[in-house]
């Protein structure tokens, strides 16, 4: 894109922008997870301390979403409160919805995974930490319910830290679908797919490397090579805050029947099932959705110093 057409649909916030210039590392942050993933004010305060883990850790965060017809790369803290507390009432913004959330600029809109790959690109940044990632639902095969942020993987070139999928997704077919498209899923010093609130699955991953250093080098050599497209970086959540693996899993049953029986289908999917998920464990699925992001936020910071050290 040329740069005028850039500049008159991104808006990268001074600190953000200073860092790219300096080619300092930035971390990118969705916000979909702020408004349709978590409560307010968790969400608000998660997403604050998310920024701090991420200062700490040598980066600058660039938090996402679409504003007064802007494609934001770095958000205020007034814009992330405003974000948390429009909660559900804002347009969740895949690939498919940017143009609207661009052309109605009254429109709040909160970035998937997708979306926030694609606006993190745009701004330059290549590494971005997350919760989940969407992929494909249990039943696709006759619901097609496969998440956008799978195909925005295949062709979009930034790194996605998250901690693995939740068993609301298949994750037998989720995984064959990123073999398809040609993206790699590395454990972070696992050899098996996390399921987001446990750290195991009878899954594996592609490849298991053990330290931020070689996840850069990978990455570095990829793009070097011209091989365009994500990957997905899975980091299990921290011992002490993972849930009881029977417990939670009797939860999610629980929750997928009654999403069926209320008909919930398309988009309020996740956000249903995870605010769901949250009253049937009392809270404690909340928590163990808060310390993954902040672990994964730690980690995608640590990739992008690595990253940043080998340009
Ligand atoms: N998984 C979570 N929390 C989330 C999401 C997924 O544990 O908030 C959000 C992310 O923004 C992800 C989106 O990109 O849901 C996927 O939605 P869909 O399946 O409708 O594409
Ligand atoms: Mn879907």
């Amino acid at each position: 894109m040329n740069h005028s057409v850039l500049s008159r649909y991104l808006s990268v916030s001074p600190e953000v922008a200073e860092a790219l210039e300096a080619q300092k590392p930035v971390v990118a942050l969705e916000s979909t997870i702020i408004s349709h993933g978590m409560p307010y004010p968790q969400n608000v305060e998660t997403a604050m301390r998310v920024e701090q883990v991420v200062r700490d850790n040598g980066a600058v965060p660039a938090t996402i979403a679409v504003m007064n017809g802007k494609l934001c790369a770095g958000l205020s803290p007034e814009q992330i409160e405003f974000l948390g507390k429009t909660g559900q009432s804002a347009l969740k913004v895949s690939r498919r919805d940017l143009p609207f959330a661009v052309s109605s600029r009254d429109t709040v809109g909160a970035t998937t995974v997708a979306a926030t790959m694609i606006v993190a690109e745009l701004a330059g940044v290549k590494i971005f930490a997350t919760g989940g990632i969407g992929g494909v639902h249990r039943g696709a095969p006759t619901s097609f319910d496969i998440s956008a942020d799978l195909q925005e993987l295949a062709s979009t070139s930034v790194a996605v830290v998250c901690a693995g999928a939740k068993s609301i997704l298949d994750l037998e077919l989720t995984q064959e679908y990123l073999e398809t498209h040609g993206v790699a899923v590395i454990g972070y010093q696992t050899d098996c797919w996390p399921a987001f609130y446990t750290r195991r699955s009878d899954y594996e991953v592609d490849y298991r490397l053990e330290s931020t250093g070689e996840i850069a080098d990978v990455l570095f050599h990829k793009w070097q090579l011209g091989l365009n497209g994500g990957v997905v970086v899975c980091v299990p959540v921290p011992e002490t805050y993972e849930q009881d693996e029977v417990l939670i899993n009797n939860a999610i049953s629980e929750a997928l029947t009654e999403m069926n029986t209320q008909g919930i289908t398309g988009k309020k999917t996740t956000p249903f099932l995870l605010e769901k998920i949250a009253t049937i464990t009392g809270g404690s699925s909340l928590e163990t959705n808060i310390q993954l992001v902040l672990n994964n936020a730690t980690v995608a910071s640590q990739i992008a110093v690595n990253y940043s050290e080998l340009r």
